[in-house]
Order: structure tokens, then C-alpha cells, then sequence
């Protein structure tokens, strides 16, 4: 086995395919987790690494963000509390691959620039602090010191500090997020992009407006005891892999689970536990009970279906359907709503889902038998254009039933980054509310920003407008993460400053500003040793679980800062030593960092006690915890939302962006979606067997993927289509719903237009770009 980093990148035409699996997990992804992480770090780390992942003694997994099962409900960890994708990402990070200065030397910006994230990633683990200066064809390396002070003078230079755009993303601990906001407000702006602009950001404003909160209100235990699991638009066997275990559980008292889908994804039929004899050498269990094989973006169409087949039967039979008392108590909205959830326009329903009214009509009957309802959702449905009215539209359903705030029943949207929901409430986002505002004041005494900064969609106009001339990531690969890749390099480019705080290269360190600098951090699996002695760090979960995490494995290189240290340090520099804010005591102990946020942060009250609980707390939810909406209303909100007729011209496909089963986002692990059945290449677009034949093409042609946006109108007042290109994909017969494709991200960035945005949350449409084929020569 190799421990080396590969020097060839990826060699497309080596695909091949086979048949997609029926089942996720079994004693193969035992076997892959084992391979994977001795190929990156050998057998001695494998053995000291994995048994420590999510163990209450040890680090939460950098991979997804689904809980851990938690003692103090009564519910065990099982000694291996990880999962194939989480030993990757365990993986990924303890490698013990380096990239030194040296490397650098032999590597120009440029020839970096034409490398895959598979090959840039897979070169190890970044040591030493580096500089590009303007005019630099090579990266340099630098000491801390130096570095700091080129952005701080960069940061200062700048006309305001409105021209600077902070982006996070979701793998900072609480702490360093906590510091970092801290740092922006006092330094003067809200620019706080962050990765869950485009990710769950639909999902906020969805829920924020109807139950006041914007985070889930299901604990763990609800989950696994709800009688009736909606799975839409989520893939859990790739990428939150311990979700199977809670359905596998829900299936095991009897419970229902509907998978809401476009394409038949190996773990929403069936799971190969293997952690039980049935999982290793049985079949396993099964998982959903109706596959909904919808057409991309047309759950908005089946929510309305379904409110309203609701509605039909309460009135067919009153007082059997519908939870009237707590409508009355709880809800506000009903009556309005109640009035137009009346009749279904079958035909267009049926055109823009693609499912049969029998099956619709048998998940209504389902949701109505049901006791205990939980909806779970991730990017099918928080990438779309009507994704906020969609996720209204999923509430209206708990709602009418009672739903929220009842053990076993409630709103699940399942995160993605392992710490992308603490960064949030630790004010990682362009327009906090003004109660954190205040607090913050009040804390550190020292004026805080109220105009509102960019998200991540917003920052990119401004960059393109040259409005935004600086750019600092803590984490993340904002370069390949976001919209309109060939618009958004040449904003990065524009830029007098970019700076990445990472701990893996990848684009966004080849694709850079006149000044450029990599600062190299800890990661999650380290060792964080400080004046005070060894550090730990604090997370919270998809289901506001707060808890600690302890890297225990000796870091990639003792120049490593952790993050804390790098934005401390940073801000001294940059706001001088007069700066009321102590900066120089958070480095040495992060207790200091938690004392400021048990007084600012809402739910934090003792937090330095609190996350030194063996499971760590749960953050207050008022829906959850007493059916309390602090919404506009008082009450949760009933919402009327109309769906919009997709229109699909002639010739065309609806193209969804995705994961394959071997990355995380834009981290490439190795080239194999085991599940789907696609090896040893990345750029195949997967269509229907019937539209293949329909477009004129065969399996296995070359193709360029061709996206169309109506763009600006024209002199003659016409809208012309501008369009985007993506080139050499090999089309992958594939077994999704007609009239739509699927290709993996980042690949297909580059066809997605930036002004193509969820209405209201500004989330780029990573799910539905309208798209043609055309034939590439070989
Ligand atoms: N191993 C691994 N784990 C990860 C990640 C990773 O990359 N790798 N990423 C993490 C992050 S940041 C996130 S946000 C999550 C992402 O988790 P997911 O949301 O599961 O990720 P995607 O690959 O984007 O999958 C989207 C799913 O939605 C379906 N879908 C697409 N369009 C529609 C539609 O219109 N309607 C419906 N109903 N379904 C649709 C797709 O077929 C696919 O199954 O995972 C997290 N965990
Ligand atoms: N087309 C399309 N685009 C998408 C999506 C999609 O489905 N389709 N999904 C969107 C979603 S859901 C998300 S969340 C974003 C993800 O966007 P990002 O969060 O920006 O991207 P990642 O690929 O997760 O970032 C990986 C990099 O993070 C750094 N890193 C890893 N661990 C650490 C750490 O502990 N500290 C620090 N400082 N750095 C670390 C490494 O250098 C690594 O290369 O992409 C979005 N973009
Ligand atoms: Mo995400």
C-alpha cells in the first residue's frame, strides 16, 4: 500500500462502471476505512486514531455534523462510533503526507493552478507559514511573525474596512469562531460569508420565519422514535453515514421511512450494519418503505400535494386529521392557509414531481396514519431556487398534525460541515441579530458594526466590482466551493490580498491575489498544547448538542498555529495594543475565550462548566423545549406558498451538482462512488437511459456540459441566454428520473450562474442548471 502522494492526477479515461449498489455499508466499508487510513497514515496512527473518534474522551469527527448517540438519554456509543466516510476524513487530516517548502519551490502558482483538488489535496498536510508577494511566481515561506504583519498591513491599507470579506467554514471550532467574529466587528465590518450560505442558509430563513428558530428541534431520540421518517434530498449513506444507524433503529420498532429522491441512492433502500450479525453476513435491513423518485425541484409541488390532501381529509371527515388544539394555541396563519389548500392541479403536480398521484396519494395516508412525524432534509432541497418556500411548505405539514415540539416528531435538517451550526451561533454571519450586537457590546465595551455585510453570493458581486479588494478564509476552498468558477477566479485575482488559513492545499491557494499567504493550523485530531497546558475545543451538532473535542495525535509540524492562536495574533497586530479586548490571554487558555462567550452568547450561561459534562448540553430550543415561537407573530406560522411551473425547453436536462461517496465538498478522498457504481474518474454526467437515447447520444460519450440562464435583456429588449461551459464529461446511463442529470461538485461549478439564487436565502442553485449536451471530440 502506498503512503505516498500521487504524482500522476486523475486519468479520466480510465472510468469504468458497474451496476449501483442496492445496500450502504457492510464489512466493504469496514475494509475501505482500513485501507484508506493505513494508506494515509500507516498502522500505528490508524490504530490510536480511529477508536478516539466522537468518543466523550476523544475529537469530534471533521466529517458531518450528525450527533453522537449521547449516555444521558439512556442511549450507548458503540466502541468504533465512526463510519467509512468519518475514517476518511480522519484520514485526510492525520496523513502523514507533507507539503514543505520545498515542495512549494518545485511547484509554481501557475502549474498548481492546472492540477485537480484530487492531486492538490492528496500532497499532505501544509507545514510552515507561506508568501506569495506581488510579482512572485513561487510561494515562499515566512515566519509567523512576518506574515501576520504583511495582512495586517494589507488589512489596514484598505480604504475601509467594508473592502475586506471574511469568509468561515464550518469545520472552526466555537472558540476560534467565536474570536474570529470578535476580530471582524472590532476591526469594522459585517463581511462574514460563510459555507452555509450555501448550504443550509435556505433552511434558516425557512425555519426562522415559521417556528422563529432556525435550527432543527429534533434530538437523536426523537428521531429514532418517530413512527414516520421523511428522507428528502439527502444522501445519508455518503454523507452522513451514521444516520443509517437511526434508521435502522426507527425500522426496528416498526417504523415507516419515506425517501424523497431523483436518483435510487444505495443508503436510503437498504444498510448493512457492521456492527451486527445481520449487517455482516445477512442481508440487512430495509430501509425505506416508498421511494418517491421525484424530478428535480418538484417538492414544492408534492408538499402543496400533500397539505392539501390533508386539508381534503379533514374536511371529509373533521375533527380526525388535523391537531386542532394546538393549531389553535400554537399556530398563527391557519385560516388563510386552510382556504387555498384545496384543490391539487393533478397535471401539473404530476408534470413537475414525476411521481404518480397513487404514490402521493399513499404518503398523504401515511402522514395521516402517522403519530410521530420527523422531516429530514440537506442540499436536495436547500439548493433550489424555491427551496425557502419548499421547507415552509414541509412545515406547514408537521404543523397541521402538531408536530413540533412532541417527542418523536419535528423539523430535521441535517448539516453538513461537523461545526457549521456553532459557528452560527457564535455570530459567524453577515446580518446577526441585534441582541447579539448589544451583548457584544456591552461584553467588550468597544462599538460593533450594524450595516449589514456580504453572505458569500454578495461578496463575489462585490469582489467582481472590485468593492472587495481583500479576502481571509479561516478553512473552507472558497475558490471551487462557490458559483461561477471562471467570475469568481478572476475576482479572487483582482484581489490586492487573499490569505487561507488551511491545513490541506487545495485551489483556493493556487488561484490568488497580488499578495498571497497560506497559514498553516491545526486540525480537529490534534494535539493543542498552549501556556496553560493541553487545550480543547468546543462543537456543536446538528440537534444543538455542545461538547468538547480533543485532538490527541502529535500536529503535522510544530509551526502550526491553531486557529485561536492565528486570529489572537492577528488581532493584536491589527488593532494594536490599545485594543480594549484582551487578546493576548485567549492563546494561552481558551477557558478565557469561553468566559466571553457564556456572557454574549444566547444558551451559553456557565459554558466553561457545562462542555466539561461528559456529554456536553443542549442548547435551549423554545418549540422543542414548550412549543414557544419567538417568531413576528408569536405563534408558528402557517405560510402560503406558490409553486412555480418548471419550464424545460425542448432538448434540455435538469442538471443537479452532488458528492460522489469518495470526497467531502471540495476535499477529493480517491475516485470511487462505489455506491453509484462509478470508478476511477470524476467528470461523467449521469442521465436516464430514455433520455440518453432521446438526446441522440449513447452511454460513454464525450460530451460538454452547456448551462443556459436568461441573462440581461438585450438592446432589443429580448432576454438573451448567456451560457456557461464544462468540458469532457462522459455520459454515465444512470437510473435517475427523467429529464434530469447529475455530475459531481466542484466539477460543475463553473455552469452555475452566481445570479442564480434561492429566493430570499441567496443560496447559489447548485440543484437545477438547466443544461444541453453537446458532442466533444475524443
Ligand atoms: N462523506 C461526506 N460527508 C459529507 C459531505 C461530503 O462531501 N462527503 N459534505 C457535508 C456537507 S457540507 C453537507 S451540506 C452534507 C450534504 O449532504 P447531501 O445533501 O446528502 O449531499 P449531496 O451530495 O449534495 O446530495 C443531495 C441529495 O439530494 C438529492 N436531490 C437533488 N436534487 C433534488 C431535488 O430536487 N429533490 C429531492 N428531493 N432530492 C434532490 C440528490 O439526488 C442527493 O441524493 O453532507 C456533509 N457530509
Ligand atoms: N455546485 C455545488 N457547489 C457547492 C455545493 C454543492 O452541493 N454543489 N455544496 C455547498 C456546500 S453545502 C458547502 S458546505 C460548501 C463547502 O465549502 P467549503 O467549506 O469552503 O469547502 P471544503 O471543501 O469543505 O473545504 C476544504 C478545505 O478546508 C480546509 N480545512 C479542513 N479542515 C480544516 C480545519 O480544521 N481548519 C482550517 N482552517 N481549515 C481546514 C482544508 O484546507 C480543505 O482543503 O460548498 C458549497 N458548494
Ligand atoms: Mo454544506
Amino acid at each position: 500500500m502506498s503512503r505516498k502522494a500521487p504524482e500522476q492526477d486523475i486519468d479520466e479515461s480510465a472510468l469504468s462502471t458497474h451496476d449501483p449498489k442496492d445496500h450502504a455499508a457492510g464489512v466493504k466499508a469496514v475494509m475501505v476505512s482500513l485501507r484508506r487510513s493505513w494508506e494515509q497514515m500507516g498502522a500505528g496512527r490508524t490504530i490510536k486514531t480511529l477508536p478516539l473518534l466522537n468518543q466523550r474522551s476523544g475529537f469530534d469527527c471533521p466529517g458531518c455534523a450528525w450527533p453522537d448517540p449521547r449516555e444521558a438519554d439512556g442511549d450507548k456509543r458503540s466502541v468504533a462510533e465512526f463510519c467509512e466516510n468519518g475514517a476518511k476524513a480522519v484520514a485526510e487530516e492525520a496523513t502523514t503526507r507533507r507539503v514543505d517548502a520545498d515542495f512549494f519551490a518545485r511547484h509554481s502558482i501557475e502549474e498548481l493552478a492546472g492540477k485537480s483538488e484530487y492531486w492538490l489535496g492528496q500532497q499532505g498536510r501544509l507545514t510552515q507559514p507561506m508568501i506569495k508577494r506581488s510579482g512572485d511566481t513561487h510561494y515562499r515561506p515566512i515566519g509567523w511573525d512576518g506574515a501576520l504583519d504583511v495582512v495586517a498591513e494589507g488589512l489596514r491599507d484598505l480604504d475601509s474596512p467594508d473592502e475586506a470579506a471574511f469568509y468561515t467554514s464550518g469545520r472552526t471550532s466555537n472558540e476560534a469562531a467565536f474570536l474570529y467574529q470578535l476580530l471582524v466587528r472590532s476591526f469594522g465590518t459585517n463581511n462574514l460569508p460563510d459555507c452555509s450560505n450555501m448550504c443550509h442558509e435556505s433552511s434558516g430563513s425557512a425555519l426562522t420565519e415559521t417556528i422563529g428558530i432556525g435550527k432543527g428541534s429534533v434530538s437523536l431520540a426523537d428521531v429514532e422514535h418517530a413512527d414516520l421518517v421523511m428522507v428528502v434530498g439527502q444522501n445519508p449513506g455518503t454523507n452522513h453515514p451514521r444516520m443509517l444507524s437511526t434508521l435502522e433503529k426507527v425500522k426496528g420498532h416498526g417504523g415507516k421511512i419515506i425517501a424523497v429522491n431523483p436518483l435510487p441512492e444505495a443508503g436510503l433502500m437498504r444498510f448493512k450494519n457492521p456492527q451486527n450479525v445481520r449487517g455482516v453476513a445477512g442481508k440487512g435491513t430495509a430501509l425505506c418503505d416508498e421511494f418517491a423518485q421525484i424530478r428535480i425541484g418538484g417538492d414544492l409541488a408534492l408538499f402543496k400535494a400533500l397539505t392539501a390532501l390533508l386539508a381534503q381529509a379533514e374536511r371529509d371527515a373533521p375533527g380526525t386529521v388535523l391537531d386542532r388544539e394546538f393549531i389553535e394555541q400554537h399556530t398563527h396563519g391557519f385560516d388563510e392557509f386552510f382556504a387555498q389548500a384545496t384543490d391539487i392541479d393533478w397535471d401539473a403536480t404530476l408534470t413537475a414531481t414525476a411521481l404518480s398521484r397513487e404514490q402521493i396519494e399513499t404518503i398523504a395516508r401515511m402522514l395521516i396514519e402517522s403519530e410521530r412525524t420527523v422531516i429530514c432534509w440537506a442540499m436536495g432541497l436547500t439548493q433550489q431556487k424555491k427551496a425557502v418556500p419548499t421547507i415552509r411548505e414541509a412545515v406547514n405539514l408537521l404543523l397541521l398534525r402538531g408536530m413540533i415540539g412532541k417527542p418523536g416528531a419535528g423539523v430535521c435538517p441535517v448539516r453538513g460541515h461537523s461545526n457549521v451550526q456553532g459557528d452560527r451561533t457564535m455570530g459567524i454571519w453577515e446580518k446577526m441579530p441585534e441582541p447579539f450586537m448589544a451583548a457584544m457590546e456591552a461584553e467588550f465595551g468597544i462599538p460593533m458594526p450594524r450595516k449589514h455585510g456580504y453572505d458569500t453570493v454578495d461578496a463575489l458581486h462585490a469582489m467582481q466590482a472590485g468593492e472587495v479588494k481583500a479576502f481571509f478564509a479561516v478553512g473552507g476552498n472558497f475558490v471551487s466551493a462557490t458559483p461561477d468558477t471562471a467570475g469568481t477566479e478572476r475576482a479572487l485575482r483582482s484581489c490586492g490580498l487573499t490569505v487561507q488559513v488551511s491545513t490541506k492545499l487545495n485551489r483556493s491557494h493556487a488561484v490568488v491575489g497580488d499578495t498571497a499567504l497560506i497559514l498553516p493550523t491545526l486540525g480537529r485530531t490534534e494535539r493543542d498544547v498552549q501556556a496553560s497546558g493541553p487545550q480543547f475545543v468546543t462543537v456543536e451538532d446538528s440537534m444543538s448538542v455542545v461538547h468538547a473535542s480533543r485532538g490527541r495525535l502529535e500536529p503535522a509540524s510544530d509551526t502550526l498555529l491553531s486557529e485561536v492562536a492565528i486570529v489572537s495574533r492577528l488581532a493584536r497586530k491589527l488593532l494594536g495594543d490599545g485594543h480594549p479586548v484582551r487578546w493576548e490571554e485567549f492563546e494561552k487558555d481558551y477557558d478565557a475565550v469561553r468566559r466571553h462567550i457564556a456572557e454574549v452568547v444566547p444558551g451559553c450561561t456557565d459554558y466553561n462548566a457545562k462542555v466539561r459534562e461528559p456529554d456536553g448540553f443542549v442548547l435551549p430550543h423554545p418549540p422543542r423545549d414548550s412549543r414557544t415561537f419567538t417568531t413576528d407573530t408569536g405563534k408558528a406560522n402557517f405560510t402560503v406558498n406558490e409553486p412555480q411551473p418548471l419550464v424545460l425547453p425542448e432538448g434540455r436536462l435538469l442538471l443537479q451538482t452532488l458528492r460522489s461517496h469518495d470526497q467531502y465538498n471540495t476535499t477529493i478522498y480517491g475516485l470511487s462512488d462505489r455506491y453509484r457504481g462509478i470508478e476511477d474518474a470524476r467528470r461523467v454526467v449521469m442521465v436516464n437511459e430514455k433520455d440518453i437515447a432521446a438526446l441522440g447520444f449513447a452511454d460513454g460519450d464525450l460530451v460538454d456540459l452547456v448551462s443556459e440562464w436568461p441573462g440581461e435583456p438585450g438592446p432589443d429588449g429580448e432576454s438573451i441566454v448567456e451560457e456557461r461551459r464544462a468540458e469532457r464529461f462522459r455520459i454515465v446511463a444512470y437510473p435517475t428520473a427523467r429529464d434530469c442529470a447529475a455530475a459531481y461538485y466542484p466539477e460543475a461549478n463553473p455552469l452555475v450562474p452566481l445570479g442564480s439564487v434561492a429566493e430570499k436565502s441567496n443560496t447559489p442553485v447548485s440543484k437545477a442548471i438547466t443544461i444541453r449536451l453537446e458532442r466533444a471530440t475524443d
